[in-house]
């Protein structure tokens, strides 16, 4: 393969690890905390994670560890939507490892969790692993989305697990996976197994986090190149004065990609769902504010501007998600029957003898680009595929009506050109961060040792992430501390709860103060490209969210 002199450069970039970590394996010992509970539902899932719950957080110190030295067979798997840092996770894993005992094994299961229930792997080794170290991408072992839920893909796991006489599995992965690993510690331990699980935060998103998880790897290096791209957007608007350009960005149902890079930029306008949500705003009142900015902006000649959008932004206008919900069970119930139907024109009207009637009105209302996009396959989760869905081009449809509407009643008197883009895939596989390359790697050889110290049903956790990495705090967390029992499709299931934007927390209510200004002046500002090379205040900066919240 050629590599480009950046890769070649990156190759030789050592991670920086918590002082805890940097000793010689032999002197980290574990501190344990007190039992913990679930943050809701304590008495469900006591009884449903009889053999894991409840056990203590630990943390790395100095001391000795007895088990530090054992020989180990680790399996690792990168599931769900690729997030840059995931190459170094499995290199921090593979170094300790090897620092433990050199027989050590590590095994990469191909394709995400379905290469555990079907066995498939491959033995990383010294030259496999240079290959990858500080890259982004998940190509090393790819990633996958299967959901281990069945009776026999958890007897599946098992049986792979005893074939490889692994010691532990350590899954990478977001919200819905680290409780997949929850269950799977659970089971194993249920039937006697002795391979652990431990899990590790990972996802672009940014929802993995609570009191214990302060980011998800990944969040740090997207959200640092969309803020690149959309800082030159603006600079690019600011320079033609001719186009107002919507852009949608990643990060599923939660808002914290779209606040971040909001703080990064200053854009006009950013539209953030859970306050959508909280206000019960309808989609014309979006389409309000938007034409607010747009009015005002152009009383002052300025046709141009930047809004963002969050993907996730149709979910939570209430009567788009009350229709979301209908066509969810609608096309669950009767999925046969929709499935035989041949054109869209014939599932509209199907849909239409279905749907409440409010429901069924906005569904016709809708251009048919976007109602196509809400037929389309769920997730193996269930979930809306809300990056295929074009909320930008609806937006922009939507604001060019009001503003004929508003042209007409001598209220507004504009130019409006509007451009969409979206970006989502471009910040998934970047080269990660000096913040997310010494994360992960942490967070890799975190797992390490808690797989050593024999813990099963935590995932890996690295604190006081807004200091300098040699005070990071290393250690893990209980998978059920972090779990609460939710509906999912149709009945109550333990899930880790998903961490949307708090309308009260410090990065919403900083980006509140301005966002009037914003909206009507030009502030942009203009991030420029990640830096791996240079001042720390340049290279190391964590995101404002970490910043803020701390
Ligand atoms: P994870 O939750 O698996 O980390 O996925 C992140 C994400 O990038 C979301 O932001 C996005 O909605 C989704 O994946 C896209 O999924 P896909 O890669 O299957 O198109």
């Amino acid at each position: 393969m050629e590599l480009s002199a950046l890769q070649k450069a990156r190759y030789a970039y050592n991670p920086k690890l918590p002082a805890s970590l940097s000793q010689p394996v032999d002197n980290i010992a574990l501190e344990f905390g007190d039992p913990t509970e679930s943050i809701a539902d304590q008495a469900e899932l006591k009884s449903l994670f009889k053999h894991s719950y409840g056990k203590p957080i630990v943390k790395f110190a100095s001391g000795s560890n007895d088990k530090i030295r054992r020989k180990l067979n680790v399996g690792v798997i990168l599931s769900g939507g690729q997030a840059p840092g995931g190459h170094n996770v499995i290199a921090g894993l593979y170094d300790g490892l090897k620092k433990g005992n050199k027989e050590s094994k590590l095994y990469g299961f191909l394709g995400g969790p379905s290469g555990l229930t079907d066995n498939k792997t491959v033995e990383i080794t010294d030259s496999m692993m240079d290959e990858y170290r500080n890259t982004g991408g998940f190509d090393m072992i790819g990633s996958g989305r299967t959901k281990i839920e069945t009776p026999e893909q958890f007897a599946a796991s098992l049986e792979t697990a005893k074939k490889l006489d692994l010691q532990a599995v350590v899954i990478i992965g977001g919200d819905d996976s680290n409780t997949n690993a929850a269950l799977l510690a659970e089971y194993f331990l249920d039937k006697g197994s002795p391979t652990q699980v431990i899990g590790c935060p990972k996802t672009i998103d940014g929802d993995l986090k609570n009191e214990h998880i302060e980011a998800s790897f990944g969040f740090d290096t997207a959200v640092k190149t969309y803020s690149e791209l959309i800082g030159n957007i603006e600079r690019d608007s600011n320079s033609a004065k001719k186009y107002w350009h919507f852009i949608k960005l990643m990060g599923r149902s939660a808002s914290h990609i779209a606040l971040e890079c909001a703080l990064q930029t200053q854009p006009n306008i950013c539209l953030i769902s859970e306050e959508v949500e909280a206000k019960k705003m309808s989609l014309g009142q979006v389409v309000d504010q938007i034409c607010d900015s747009v009015v005002q902006r152009a009383a002052k000649k300025q046709n141009y501007g930047v809004v963002l959008i969050p993907e996730g932004l149709v979910e939570f206008i209430p009567e788009m998600k009350k229709l979301i919900a209908e066509l969810n069970d609608i096309m669950a119930i009767n999925a046969d029957e929709f499935l035989a139907l041949p054109s869209f024109e014939d599932q509209s009207a199907w849909l239409g003898s279905k749907l409440s009637a409010e429901s069924s009105a906005l569904f016709a209302s809708l251009p048919q680009d976007i109602a196509k996009q809400l037929l389309m396959d769920r997730d193996p989760h269930g979930n809306v595929q809300v990056s295929r869905i074009e909320t930008e081009k609806l937006l922009i449809g939507m604001t060019e009506k009001k503003l004929a509407e508003l042209k007409k009643a001598g209220k507004y008197d504009g130019k409006f050109s509007a451009l969409g883009h979206f970006f989502g895939y471009e910040g998934r596989c970047a080269f990660p961060s000096n913040f997310d390359a010494d994360y992960c790697y942490s967070l890799g050889f975190s797992a390490f040792v808690l797989i050593a110290s024999g813990l099963t049903g935590y995932i890996s956790s690295v604190r006081n992430l807004v200091a300098p990495a040699d005070k990071w705090i290393a250690g893990g967390v209980p998978l059920t501390m972090m779990m609460n029992m939710e509906q999912r499709h149709g009945s109550k299931k333990p899930v880790i709860r998903k961490a949307l934007v708090e309308l009260e927390g410090k990065p919403f209510k900083t980006f509140a103060s301005k966002r009037g200004t914003w909206a009507v002046e030009t502030s942009f500002l203009f991030p420029g490209a990640i830096q791996y090379y240079g001042p720390a205040e340049v290279c190391d900066q964590p995101t404002k969210t970490l910043q803020l919240e701390h």
